[in-house]
């Protein structure tokens, strides 16, 4: 099946990924959710048809082969981070409900007015959004590092100060591509003595992530984008902070006990899991894990790495062409425009061809605004892409322009 940890051969992977055989389709377009092998549609399936049943409720048979492969899932993801203590791997619905959660759980119970939460001007709306509502609450501030027009962050260590809480940043961004120095960033945390945050959406699923190594307090990542089924994420917690918070959801399985007039709390991570989980997407995430070990993180990287290299080349001949960012530490994510072409009819053309990009504000508005542009296009990739699907790209952009001239 796999040559385990050899170079990446695509043909051989797209083999499987059922959707490549029954249709005609060239997937550009992973940053906002990858394909899935057949092995994790399978260990869905298979647990729907041989197992499903609620988990940590029942002594049934059933039931308990749920909870263990649930709570196997968890051990492979603690694994696949070098995480030791799988208590501080909590499944959330993805990358959104993670942030949102130390907003709810820790934020709103640590700041006050005047404090202040930094993060970039280069982050999805799920690293804005959830910080701007706790702040409000709060009467706290939200600082931003600015980026440069190469897309790499400016001077990171002139923003923090004294009142500098937590900081929250993205891991790669999910529009230039660049991988954020980020043991800068949780080191000027910690001299700061604030909370980092990683997000860690486009970073987790493409290479290795050593979350021991990173000692930050906090990461998140969507299941979806790494192999695994829509509807489970994982938040990465420091046990010690995560023993201290408040739940974020109340409900079934996160309480050790319930009166009428008040409730006492379950262990981590099960206090932060409050009703029935999305089990078979857990157990799904963890069969993604499995293949993504299997083909090996580093090689994944390595590979992107050269599509990337190689896409870039290739973009550069076409005429009025603009890639935006061009840091030096880079993923697989491209977002660029063509001179009087609309990204959307960029997009709407490429389909034409079977060809899958997305074009828009990739949920990152105020970088748009600030590359004064209200939309782009944008490829992406993962190990199932090849060098001829960016050919076809390239012809597809070059017949796009011959259409509008
Ligand atoms: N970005 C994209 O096309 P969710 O939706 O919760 O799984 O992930 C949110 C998220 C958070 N941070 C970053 C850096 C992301 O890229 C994303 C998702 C997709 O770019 C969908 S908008």
């Amino acid at each position: 099946m796999i040559n385990s940890k050899s170079s990446i051969d695509p043909n051989e992977l797209r083999k499987l990924f059922p959707i490549f055989s029954k249709r005609s389709l060239v997937y550009l377009d992973s940053a906002a959710t990858s394909q899935k092998p057949e092995i994790v549609i399978n260990t869905v399936k298979n647990f729907y048809d041989e197992y499903n049943s609620n988990v940590h409720r029942s002594i049934y048979d059933i039931s308990q082969e749920a909870t263990e492969a649930y709570e196997i899932a968890r051990e492979k993801i603690a694994k696949f981070l070098n995480i030791d203590k799988v208590n501080s791997i909590i499944f959330t619905k993805g990358t959104t409900e993670s942030i949102n959660l130390i907003a709810y759980s820790w934020v709103r119970h640590n700041l006050q007015k005047d404090d202040e939460i930094l993060i970039t001007e280069m982050e999805h709306h799920s690293n804005i959004v959830p910080w701007q509502l706790a702040c409000k609450d709060i009467g706290a501030k939200l600082k931003i590092i600015p980026f440069e027009m190469d897309g790499t962050l400016s001077n990171p260590e002139k923003y923090f100060s004294k009142k500098t809480k937590l900081v929250s940043v993205t891991h790669q961004s999910n529009v230039f591509g660049t991988i954020n120095d980020i043991d800068k960033i949780i080191t000027l945390a910690k001299k700061y003595n604030a909370i980092s945050v990683i997000d860690a959406a486009q970073s987790v699923p493409h290479f290795p992530v050593d979350v021991k190594a990173l000692d930050c307090d906090f990461l998140a990542f969507s299941g979806h984008k790494m192999l695994g089924p829509t509807g489970v994420g994982v938040l990465y917690g420091k046990p010690e902070l995560l023993e201290k918070m408040n739940p974020f959801l109340g409900g079934g399985e996160m309480i050790r006990s319930v009166k009428l007039n008040e409730s006492t709390w379950n262990d981590i991570p099960w206090k932060f899991e409050a009703g029935t989980p999305n089990i078979a997407q857990a157990i799904g995430l963890g069969a993604a894990i499995d293949l993504l070990n299997q083909i090996g993180m580093k090689e994944i990287h390595n590979y992107e790495k050269k599509i990337t290299d190689y896409t870039i080349n290739s973009l550069r001949e076409i005429d009025g062409i603009k890639i935006y960012g061009n840091a030096p530490n880079r993923g697989g994510v491209i977002t660029f425009n063509i001179d009087n072409i609309h990204s959307h009819d960029l997009a709407q053309i490429v389909n034409n061809d079977k060809i899958a990009i997305r074009a828009g504000h990739h949920c990152a508005q105020p970088i748009m605004n600030k590359l004064n542009v209200s939309s782009t296009a944008r490829v992406s990739f993962y190990f199932y892409n090849t060098f001829d699907e960016i050919d076809l790209l390239c012809n597809s952009l070059k017949k796009a322009i011959k259409l509008f001239q």
